[in-house]
């Protein structure tokens, strides 16, 4: 009897528990009808039939939804930038390549270091093309290599963990360096927490601080997401400089948040010469409005500080939404553009992230490549490369693995090398 009653208390302290776990949905027959925003129509009724038309008008109504809708507004590179090259260890990676670390600044004073981490192949004739995407737990957890720093102090703003908890090569599985160092690629990756740590402070800490200072923010200020997006940019103006790498080969990637940071980015700016965005999910490559997994409510619900607080109104009400994401995807155009998937990450809707890009890749059309041809998605394990468009489901979970990095690369060799 005892044992009944505590198992009644339990249940009823779980309940109100599972009932907050709203906002997702994992069942295709409750996805809602919708109609998606028309990339060809302009705001004042216009059709678009020509690339010029897109780039003078469609494009650029589109590029200002996002950025008053959705990520916020982010400012200008700053002053004061520069570089310094810590250290260079010739044979890292198992021989593969050089490592280089080099600390980015972006503030005259230095109080806004950026720890690059970069991978350089070994007898490179020439500066070489890199994938550029930034980690979530440090540089040191991207690899066994004991040559990489860990900063002082280096604590998991997000976690409040300290680099105990996230140790040498905690997330190597996601960065087979040699691989990648192989097939001639450079890899420049940095962590998050050195632009803004990924809780929710009213930013005031990050790159927040540092370029908005005290000004008050509005609804189109700029969130985590558009911040760590911003410093993509900041990386490509160091690489720019950097003799190793060519910077006008640079392939811009990310996985699940950083996969929604990567196509913002991209999107942004047209110096990414090529767009990866893995398992990006909601607010990334998904549709919003199919409010599948993982829907605009529970994302501003439990990371507040990712969008612009404009992103907010939509919570529930993604059919208001002025844009949805396949349009953030056909920004990319006419640069190579690959999405991915996981079979079981039903979170970030898989069939989502597919129509967004098969949608998008109609854009492409306008520049005279082949687009996407067929709206059911893919088999698993049976990528599809398409004029400048490529796709792949992978089976499992919800990560970026050495599958994932083999299409990559063979997506890249056709535009990169
Ligand atoms: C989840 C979040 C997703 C995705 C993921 C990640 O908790 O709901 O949108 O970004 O985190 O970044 O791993």
């Amino acid at each position: 009897m005892k044992k009944m009653i505590v198992s009644i208390l339990l249940l009823s302290l779980l309940l109100p528990l599972s009932a907050q776990k709203s906002g997702f949905n994992y069942d295709e027959s409750k996805v809602p009808s919708y109609s998606l925003p028309d990339l060809f129509v302009t705001e004042k009724g216009k059709p678009v039939r020509t690339a010029r038309r897109w780039e003078r008008i469609r494009r650029p109504e589109i590029l200002h939804l996002f950025e008053t809708q959705v990520y916020g507004i982010s400012p200008a590179a700053p002053a004061g930038m520069h570089a310094r090259v810590e250290k260079v260890v010739e044979d890292a990676f198992g021989g593969a390549g050089t490592l280089k670390e080099v600390t980015l600044f972006l503030d005259p004073a230095e109080t806004y270091p950026v720890h690059l981490l970069i991978a350089v192949p070994k007898n490179a004739a020439g500066p070489v093309p890199a994938f550029l995407g930034m980690n979530f737990w440090g540089n040191h957890t991207t690899t066994d290599d004991p040559n990489v720093t860990i900063p002082d102090g280096w604590k998991g703003a997000y976690s409040g963990k300290a680099v105990t908890d996230h140790p040498r090569a905690f997330n190597a599985e996601r960065w087979p360096f040699q691989y990648i160092l192989d097939q001639g690629y450079a890899v420049v990756t940095y962590c998050r927490e050195d632009i803004d740590p990924d809780f929710d402070d009213g930013f005031r800490n990050g790159v927040h601080r540092l370029m908005d200072g005290d000004t008050p923010r509005t609804g189109t200020s700029w969130g985590t997401i558009a911040a760590w997006a911003w410093s993509l940019s900041r990386a490509l103006d160091y690489l720019n400089a950097d003799p190793d790498i060519d910077a006008s080969r640079v392939a811009v990637f990310g996985h699940s948040r950083l996969g929604k940071t990567a196509l913002w980015a991209g999107a942004q700016d047209p110096r990414f010469a090529l767009v990866i965005s893995n398992c990006s999910g909601c607010g990334g490559a998904a549709l919003s409005r199919r409010c599948f997994g993982e829907t605009v409510g529970r994302i501003n619900s439990s990371f507040p500080h990712w969008f612009c607080s404009n992103f907010h109104q939509y919570s529930d009400h993604e059919a208001d939404l002025p844009v949805d994401q396949h349009e953030l995807l056909a920004l990319i155009a006419p640069r190579p553009l690959y999405v991915d998937s996981a079979s079981e990450d039903l979170w970030a809707d898989p069939r989502g992230e597919y129509l967004s890009l098969y949608e998008a890749s109609k854009v492409y059309a306008l520049y005279g490549y082949d687009t996407l041809t067929d709206p059911e998605s893919p088999e698993i394990g049976h990528p599809v490369v398409r004029g400048r468009t490529g796709y792949h489901i992978r089976q499992g979970k919800h990560n970026i693995l050495l599958y994932d990095w083999q299409q990559f690369i063979s997506f890249a060799d056709r535009f990169l090398k």
